[in-house]
């Protein structure tokens, strides 16, 4: 098995950031050495700082499948401490494209590089420590919208002239090169894990919002995670194929693991 799994409304509670509920399974997680991969919209900064909360040393995906990052000698070949594999445009090359939009046609839109450091903290709760990890990105642009619906589809079709997408998050919308996913991302990882081991993994992915559904439809079980609104995201998959949760996170991924293991816990290994 490979678990995948989103943080912030997922592992992670939307507003207290906490995994506590989580910790018994975790450990049963640990325990069974099934790999936990973290594959998040959250930058390296703030996902290499979760890591060490969470004792983890898996690879993992940061902004939403922009790179991946494998730690030293964990598959052949990537021999540094910390290899990236980029997977998408660069920074720099997004913020170009945005603000060319931007001049050409007054989208209202905020993106965190126009927002101070106390913006950051304020709209998403995070500390202005955890507020700073979160602005140095590499591969993607979180925004917020100010405009309607019609001229979304207008800034979309801009975007995509231009190589780029939008992902909605939790919060944010996230501008980012159109060929990245979470999805893309967990399948480079499955291709690395295959080789490495020479045996096919049953992927698991766990996700709450649209930026997650390309990883939950494409994973072989999905745990969908009920939002904060109280809905679940809807993905396309069959039925036997996805858990849907009563609880919001931080709880529903205690809920969702505790499914998982009573699915796969009749198979006698965890490979
Ligand atoms: C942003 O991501 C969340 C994830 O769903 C969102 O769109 O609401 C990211 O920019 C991330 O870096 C940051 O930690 C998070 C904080 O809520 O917001
Ligand atoms: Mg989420
Ligand atoms: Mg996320």
């Amino acid at each position: 098995y490979l678990i995948f799994t989103d943080l912030d409304g997922t592992l992670l509670g939307h507003d207290s950031y906490s995994f506590a509920p989580s910790k018994g399974v975790l450990a049963r997680i640990a325990a069974h050495k099934i790999p936990l991969i973290l594959n998040s919209s959250k930058t390296l900064p703030e996902i290499l700082d979760i890591r060490i909360a969470l004792h983890n040393n898996d690879p993992f995906v940061v902004e939403n499948g922009a790179a991946i990052y494998i730690p030293a000698n964990f598959f052949s070949d990537y021999t540094s401490p910390l290899t990236q594999v980029r997977l998408g445009p660069d920074y720099d090359e997004i913020l170009a494209v945005l603000q060319r939009l931007k001049a050409e046609h007054h989208f209202p839109f905020t993106g965190f590089s126009d927002l101070s450091l106390e913006a950051v903290s304020n709209l998403t709760g995070l500390a202005l420590t955890k507020a700073a990890m979160a602005k140095q990105r590499t591969g993607s642009e979180p925004l917020l919208w100010q405009g309607g619906n019609a001229e979304l589809a207008l800034f979309e079709k801009a975007l995509a002239e231009n190589g780029l997408k939008l992902l909605k998050g939790g919060r944010f919308f996230h501008a980012q090169g159109q060929d990245t996913d979470k999805a893309k991302a967990m399948h480079q990882l499955i291709k690395l894990y295959h080789r490495k081991h020479d045996t096919d993994f049953t992927s698991i992915a766990l996700g709450d919002s649209q930026n997650d559904r390309a990883m939950l439809e494409q994973a072989d079980l999905a745990a969908v995670i009920r939002k904060k609104s109280g809905t679940s995201l809807a993905v396309n998959k069959p039925d036997a194929e996805v858990i849907y949760t009563q609880h919001q996170a931080p709880e529903g991924w205690r809920e969702a693991m505790e499914a998982i293991f009573k699915r796969i816990d009749g198979g006698t290994d965890y490979e």
